[in-house]
């Protein structure tokens, strides 16, 4: 049996195995995505995203069993999980790891970032393919929400969950980055530390303020969290059913997906574009052009032209031919 049929008959070692193959990108991965694709789009999508040490992991950890007390299966991705920033959470996170891992209905990944140009994004939205393909109701993808690549991952949920804590500097700037606008949930979670109530009233006067929401319809709701203690896991739980709910009612959980599509296939666009345009580059020629906009005989944008230009011309060459040979 091929492995994305042994996945789909929930297989644990294939769904690990496949995550591995998405992970090494390249055409093998190309093959198992569009194998499995058409038994995608199923589970619930839930981003959790935030400053590092919020609390996060330890956050996705205690939805995990509320979700699994529910009756739902889990999957869960986290990308890069331990920043330098928190430094000794890995133990802690390796530990709750694998008290989870002896449920059958949990299955948890991390993934390497391995930095090479949007590698990390592809990679992880076709772990959460592996992941949805093997049924899991929800599918929750743990990203640091610093950096565009790790913005742009917990964007493609249909729920994202912001995680903010007190004691982290300036509250605003904790949530900057591209945050604020893409959270459906906050959570303020390490409630039990000073400060709480502060930056769960900052958030409140941003939302006040028009600020985020990114739907009609849906005010983002603010939870208080001690994730450490499991208290306010459930709630955050029932926000995110509600959510869920709320996008198919209003819906918008059509309107997500298409975005959701869209802007996959053009990011799966813009780099095959590249990387067929750049094997397609003489060596020559991009040395030449190199040279010529270093000492300033030409303007990067007209040498690009250049290159875009006789790319298209080597191609339309190609079709000719092959019209030709029919
Ligand atoms: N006091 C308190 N500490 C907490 C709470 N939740 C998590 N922590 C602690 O905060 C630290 C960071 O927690 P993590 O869950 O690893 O945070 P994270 O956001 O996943 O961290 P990174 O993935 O490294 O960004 C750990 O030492 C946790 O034990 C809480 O509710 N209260
Ligand atoms: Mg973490």
């Amino acid at each position: 049996m091929g492995l994305v049929d042994r996945l789909l008959s929930g297989d644990r070692r294939a769904a690990a195995q496949l995550v591995t193959l998405m992970e090494d990108g390249g055409p093998p991965a190309r093959e198992a995505v569009a194998a499995l694709y058409p038994h995608t789009g199923h589970a619930h999508i839930v981003g959790v995203t935030g400053s590092p040490g919020t609390g996060k992991s330890t956050l996705v950890y205690e939805l995990a069993k509320e979700f699994r007390s529910r009756d739902k299966t889990v999957g869960i991705v986290a990308v890069d999980p331990t920043s330098p920033f928190s430094g000794g959470a890995l133990l802690g996170d390796r530990i709750r790891m694998q008290k989870l891992s002896t449920d059958e209905g949990i299955f948890i990944r991390s993934m390497a970032s391995r930095g090479q140009l949007g590698g990390l994004a592809r990679a992880t939205g076709d772990a959460i393919k592996v992941l949805d393909a093997f049924g899991r109701d929800i599918v929750m993808v743990e990203t640091v929400g610093a950096g565009q690549s790790e913005v742009e991952i917990a964007r493609a949920a249909h729920t994202v969950i912001v995680v903010d804590a007190p004691g982290l500097g300036d509250d605003i700037q904790a949530i900057k980055a591209g945050l604020f606008e893409i959270a459906d949930i906050f959570v303020v979670n390490k409630a039990d530390r000073e400060g709480a109530d502060r930056t769960l009233l900052t958030l409140r006067m941003m939302l006040d303020m028009g600020e985020g929401s990114r739907e009609r319809g849906w005010r983002p709701p603010l939870v208080k969290t001690v994730a450490l203690q499991g208290e306010g896991s459930a709630l955050v739980a029932d926000a995110v059913e509600q959510h869920l709910a709320h996008l198919k009612e209003s819906g918008q959980l059509h309107i997500r997906s298409m975005r959701l599509a869209e802007e996959e296939l053009r990011r799966i666009l813009g780099q095959e574009l590249l990387s067929r345009l750049l094997d397609e580059i003489r060596e020559e020629q991009w040395e030449f052009l190199t040279k010529e906009v270093a000492e300033r005989e030409l303007d990067p944008y007209t040498a690009a032209d250049n290159l875009l230009a006789s790319f298209f011309q080597a191609t339309a060459g190609v079709d000719e031919r092959r019209g030709y040979e029919s």
